[in-house]
């Protein structure tokens, strides 16, 4: 088979480690986690679930800041290194589209997706309840908040780094108010960021693996490579003792991404470590992010741990591409364009 390659800028300054000889599975833990700890900023308790992006050499953040009233709001952090960061201690101040104050009463789960030259901040905002906020920015100074993009409830939303045909795609995972097991990841498309549609079911929960029994929902911004969009996600399992996130991985078609072409039917990464399975919720490993070398292939996953710290994990492209096509099921119609 032809060598994978990301199709994507080269990125010379990557966080990485090496994969430690004889670790079994695609994907590897930094031995510096967890890179964010308790108590990282004044009047912040805890940081998780969090989206980083390169930014001229250096790296840029969009953090769950837990404050110590226990509401999450977005802070912005800088890093040299992309492994220590500077966390800012007030958050980000967001405005409409003319400039009047426009604070979500409280935000999580942010990704970070830079499309040709503006970057864009996706959320679970309030919105009558759990729903997608969306915002985007030029110069991590001036944020301003787009119309949000669905109705309530809705979580996980998840930009496409690039337009397919002319349209901005998203991924999302409708919900209702609860923790609910109601979780099918699914994908809109938008002119203008704007409206809304042409709606498509793209992956059901389930499948072989239990470990994705209860729900799914999207993770990182899809990775494009020659064989198709690669997207992390988590997928959720019901316990006695609650429920336990895992990573997950799939590869999407490049021009159709409603349509699964491989699908791994085993996690990732599960919580094994301590800072993965201890903590305010224990047992949650939650991609958000990824960095990403066209160049080496090399790739730095960003995860939230335990709902109280971040992780970095590494895999190069060839090696999670080649395991989720070797692994691969097929699960319901997920193979198909999408269900009306
Ligand atoms: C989900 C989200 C995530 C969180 C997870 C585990 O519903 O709220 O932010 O990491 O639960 O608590």
């Amino acid at each position: 088979m032809e060598k994978i390659r990301i199709i994507a800028e080269k990125l010379s300054n990557i966080p990485w480690q090496d994969k430690p000889a004889g670790l079994a599975g695609p994907v590897w833990r930094s031995s510096d986690n967890p890179i964010i700890k308790r108590n990282p900023v004044k009047g912040v308790a805890r940081i998780f679930n969090s989206a980083v992006a390169p930014l001229a050499d250096k790296f840029v953040g969009v953090f769950r800041a837990e404050t110590i009233n226990g509401r999450p709001h977005l802070h912005l952090g800088w890093s040299d290194d992309g492994v220590n960061w500077e966390i800012e201690e007030e958050r980000i101040a967001f405005v409409d589209e003319n400039n009047q104050p426009y604070q979500p009463r409280y935000a999580y789960d942010p990704r970070l997706i830079k499309i040709d030259n503006t970057f864009y901040i996706i959320w679970c905002t309030d919105f009558f309840g759990a729903s997608i906020g969306l915002a985007k920015t030029d110069d991590f100074k001036r944020f301003v908040r787009v119309e949000n993009p669905f109705l309530p409830f809705n979580r996980n939303g998840v930009l496409f780094p690039r337009k397919i045909n002319d349209k901005f795609i998203m991924l999302s995972r409708p919900s209702d108010q609860g923790h609910t097991p109601f979780g099918d990841i699914f994908i809109s498309e938008s002119p203008d960021l704007s409206y809304w549609g042409n709606h498509k079911q793209v992956m059901s929960k389930g499948g072989q693996g239990w470990w994705q029994s209860l729900k799914i929902g999207g993770g990182p911004a899809p990775i494009e490579t020659t064989v198709g969009w690669l997207m992390f996600y988590h997928g959720v399992t019901q316990t006695c003792n609650g429920y336990v996130y895992s990573m997950g991985g799939v590869i999407l078609d490049q021009d159709q991404p409603s349509r699964v072409k491989y699908r791994s039917a085993n996690y990732l990464l599960t919580p094994e470590e301590w800072y993965e399975e201890r903590g305010f919720v224990g047992n949650v490993i939650f991609p958000c992010a990824t960095l990403h070398d066209a160049g080496t292939g090399k790739i730095a996953i960003y995860y939230g741990a335990a709902d109280t710290y971040v992780g970095i994990a590494f895999t190069t492209v060839e090696e999670v591409v080649t395991y989720i096509i070797e692994t691969h099921e097929e699960v319901g119609e997920d193979q198909l364009l999408g269900r009306i």
